[in-house]
């Protein structure tokens, strides 16, 4: 067992020593075969923390052999669902027992808030866990009388071997939603986590090991995206791959699964979901509710409310209470408790994001709050807010994925419905206000996957989280990400001298 008890240093921010930062294949760790490493940085400063082994399709190459053995030799896909849910349930107190060292590791690699790491991408870790853990002794098929005299079955099988490439928004979170219902599921995988952020799924790999998951079951090869990650999607011995990230990359994605053997895909992308204020709303709680569709993650969210909506009548008192709450906004190192706001993840987004703010001056947008780097070191970004945006402009149509607040304004719900629906992207879409039949309508008229009702970035493991349009397909969650994971047989008897 790990000694997890922080080494102090004499600040408030918690030291851990860095335990694992090379591939966990069949079991181990070891060295990228190339011998290569890549360093991870320290958002706050851009200094290094460590150097990680750099995973190449020789890497993958060798994690799919292992994970094939896993599955065609091991114990794990032929062991009882309640079995393995055993396992995934002391895999999930394991985790919970090392929450301070995973939350200190998640926002040093990541930037974001400590309290979040803590109180809100563990729990939905340990949340996403239990429920597939659950699952796993739950799943059955069905018996049919047929059309004559046959019996017929149907048999929910696991994939295989199976491929996941993650993001790194939210690295843990992501890491479990594609690495828990695949082993629930009998499934067992290869993970090429975001090498902006691979502390957190190795450290995970060696709770894994610890729980009794057997070697070869999971394994995880830090690297590139156009290395490691294409011999993923490309990989003729992985039979599905499931990826969150960009819409572009996930087009990469299909089109490497089609054409080598046709590996079936489930991509969750980007998006650029409106959130729609109609004038009944109460003020005060729809300006709070666009602050964090926004701005919750330092904006990296894909279902970040990035096209706020406002009636025309409400518009300017809507515009100073944004405004002033934004302005409010604590912005610093993520480690003080105090801090709402870190830095973005590391400088390509950081540098991103700053020309889209140029692109939303350029382009006649009104900047009414931010708009700069905040602090001298690192990547901070202030939070802005620009007003009087129009639907062509590319602040509006494309995924800033930043603290950038865009307010767009509206005078009739059936415009709001059609604009909101303009996107390219469908993942999320919310809307705030008192009227019933104003929500439904909005509800059933929008095309996205999740639909807030007077809330927004409410998750839950019994729901369905997917996108619809570019924002990609398949659905994540508890039970449904269990039977995107499995495929379904029909197997058939001949019924002889049967009563029914
Ligand atoms: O994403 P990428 P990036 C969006 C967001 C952000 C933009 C770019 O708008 O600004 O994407 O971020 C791996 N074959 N989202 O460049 O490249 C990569 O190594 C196989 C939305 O970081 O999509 C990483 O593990 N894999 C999003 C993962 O893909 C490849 C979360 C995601 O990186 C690859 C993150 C390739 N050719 C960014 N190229 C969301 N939906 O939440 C890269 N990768």
């Amino acid at each position: 067992a790990e000694n997890s008890s922080p080494v102090g240093n004499g600040s408030s921010e918690p030291k851990y020593p860095i335990k694992y930062t090379k591939c966990f294949i069949d079991g181990e760790f070891v060295d990228a075969i190339s011998g290569k490493t890549f360093e991870t940085l320290d958002p706050r400063t851009g200094e290094v923390i460590t150097s990680v082994a750099e995973g190449d399709a020789v890497d993958i190459d060798r994690a799919v052999k292992a994970a094939r053995q896993a599955f065609d030799e091991g114990p794990w896909p032929r062991m009882s669902g309640a079995a393995r849910g055993k396992v995934l349930f002391k895999y999930a107190d394991l985790i919970e027992q090392h929450t301070d060292e995973l939350a200190y590791l998640e926002t040093l690699d990541n930037g974001k808030p400590f309290v979040l790491s803590k109180y809100a991408d563990i729990v939905g870790v340990l949340k996403c866990l239990r429920n597939v853990a659950g699952w796993a002794d739950k799943i059955s098929g069905q018996t049919y009388k047929m059309d004559g005299p046959y019996q017929g079955m149907s048999l929910y099988e696991p994939y295989g071997v199976t491929g996941a490439i993650i993001p790194w928004n939210f690295p843990m979170l992501m890491f479990m939603l594609k690495v828990g219902p695949a082993l629930a599921a009998g499934n067992t995988i290869v993970v090429k986590p975001a090498e902006q952020t691979p502390l957190t799924a190795l450290y995970l790999a060696a709770l894994a090991k610890e729980a009794g998951i057997p070697s070869g079951a999971l394994n995880v090869v830090p690297g590139f995206g156009p290395t490691a990650g294409a011999a993923v999607a490309s990989h003729m011995d992985i039979n599905k791959v499931g990826f969150t990230g960009s819409t572009e990359v996930g087009k990469i994605i299909m089109e490497a699964a089609a054409k080598s053997n046709l590996k079936p895909v489930t991509l969750e992308l980007g998006g650029k979901s409106p959130l729609v204020i109609c004038e009944d709303a109460d003020l005060d709680a729809a300006v709070d509710i666009a602050n964090l569709a926004l701005f919750f993650n330092m904006g990296q969210c894909c279902t970040a409310g990035s096209r706020v909506f406002v009636q025309d009548t409400i518009y300017d008192a809507f515009v100073a209470k944004a405004v002033e709450k934004a302005k409010k906004r604590v912005v610093g190192d993520p480690f003080k408790p105090e801090v709402e706001q870190g830095p973005q993840v590391d400088e390509t987004q950081f540098k991103k994001i700053l020309e889209y703010i140029e692109s939303g001056k350029a382009e006649g947008a009104q900047l009414l709050t931010g708009g700069c780097a905040a602090g001298n070191k690192g990547y901070y970004i202030e939070p802005t807010i620009f007003g009087d945006v129009q639907d062509d402009m590319k602040i509006a149509r494309e995924e800033i994925f930043g603290p950038v607040m865009s307010l767009l304004k509206f005078k009739t719900l059936d415009e709001a419905i059609k604009r909101a629906n303009t996107s390219s992207y469908g993942l999320a879409a919310a809307i705030v206000s008192k009227d019933i039949d104003v929500a439904n309508r909005f509800a059933r008229s929008v095309r996205a996957g999740t639909v807030w009702i007077n809330c927004y970035h409410v998750y839950d493991q019994s729901l369905p989280f997917g996108g619809y349009k570019t924002s990609g397909f398949g659905r994540e969650h508890g039970l449904h990400s269990i039977l995107s994971h499995m495929q379904l047989k029909a197997i058939v008897t001949p019924l002889k001298d049967s009563p029914w």
